[in-house]
């Protein structure tokens, strides 16, 4: 068994990432600027948008985190939006989800230049991923693409059970593997809270990629020997032996699982510092883009 060292991967990213950084210096070039709009003070998504500013920091982007209150309305949201989408200093910028409720997330995402939208959630270009245009990927799906390809993990023709139908994680992988592209030519089956015969499905799987949120769902029992098992999961689960009084927990039980698994990847330090890195490149991306 082989663990998937995202953490690791994810360094060696970054650490591409600052070199290409160093040489746009010395070319006298505008440095990339990554701008993040978080909304309230949910626990969680404070620790995501810190990851990710920080990881700006040591890698030499340029960022700016903007703080609103949990009470902002949808339409001072869209004004920020707004500004950041006529702002020629910026490059990119993601809206932190989740939104509070009296905000309409389709919405806002709509209202993101497609050109600065970093994180692939506007329609445009979920629309460009799907017909194979160049696009910014989704930035956890991307970020398993890479895992596999760099661990040279054979996909074409394998039979892959994508659980769960997001729209950030579960439907673009799908689509991802199935396309013609490095890491996928799949045979892709997408399972979800209304399939039957779940057990059957993924006992058949040479590769699942969990991303349900349902912590330790898939136990050894429902996989085959010498799977490969992509962790998207990360639940806070109550333990009182740690210092902050939780633990991270996967849709995996790693225990069980991990006996049978040619590659895992863990939870922590797997796909989730992954997503992180492939938001930087998706902002390397757009700085060229953007001449
Ligand atoms: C790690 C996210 C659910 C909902 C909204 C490193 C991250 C997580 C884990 C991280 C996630 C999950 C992010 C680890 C960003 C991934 O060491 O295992 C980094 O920061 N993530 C997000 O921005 O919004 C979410 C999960």
């Amino acid at each position: 068994m082989t663990i998937l060292d995202g953490k690791k991967v994810s360094n060696d990213i970054k650490n591409e990432i600052a070199d290409h950084v160093q040489s746009m210096i010395s070319k006298g070039e505008k440095v990339p600027h990554l701008a993040a709009i978080l909304v309230g003070s949910d626990g969680a998504s404070m620790t995501y948008v810190g990851a990710k500013v920080k990881a700006c920091e040591r890698i030499g982007f340029k960022s700016t985190l903007i703080e609103m209150p949990e009470y902002t309305s949808e339409e001072e949201l869209l004004e920020k939006i707004h500004f950041l989408n006529t702002n020629d200093d910026i490059d990119g910028f993601i809206v932190q989800l989740p939104l509070p409720d009296q905000i309409d997330e389709q919405k806002v995402l709509m209202a993101v230049d497609p050109d600065k939208d970093v994180d692939g959630f506007h329609p445009t270009n979920v629309g460009r991923m799907a017909l194979d245009l160049p696009t910014f990927l989704p930035a956890t799906p991307y970020g398993i693409m890479e895992l596999l390809e760099r661990y040279q993990i054979e996909t074409s023709g394998k039979n892959v059970v994508v659980m769960g139908r997001s729209h950030i994680v579960g439907r673009p992988m799908s689509i991802l593997m199935s396309q013609k592209r490095p890491a996928g030519d799949a045979t892709v089956t997408v399972v979800h809270s209304r399939s039957k015969n779940l057990k059957e499905i993924t006992k058949a799987a040479d590769i699942i990629v969990a991303a349900i949120g349902i912590s330790e769902f898939l136990t050894g029992d429902m996989v085959k020997e010498d799977v490969v098992v992509i962790d998207v999961g990360i639940t806070r689960v109550p333990d009182q032996t740690k210092k902050n009084g939780y633990r991270l927990a996967g849709d995996v039980e790693f225990e069980s699982v991990s006996k049978k698994a040619s590659y895992i990847t863990p939870v922590p330090g797997g796909v989730g510092p992954m997503t992180i890195a492939m938001l930087l490149k998706n902002t390397l991306l757009a700085r060229e883009r953007h001449g």
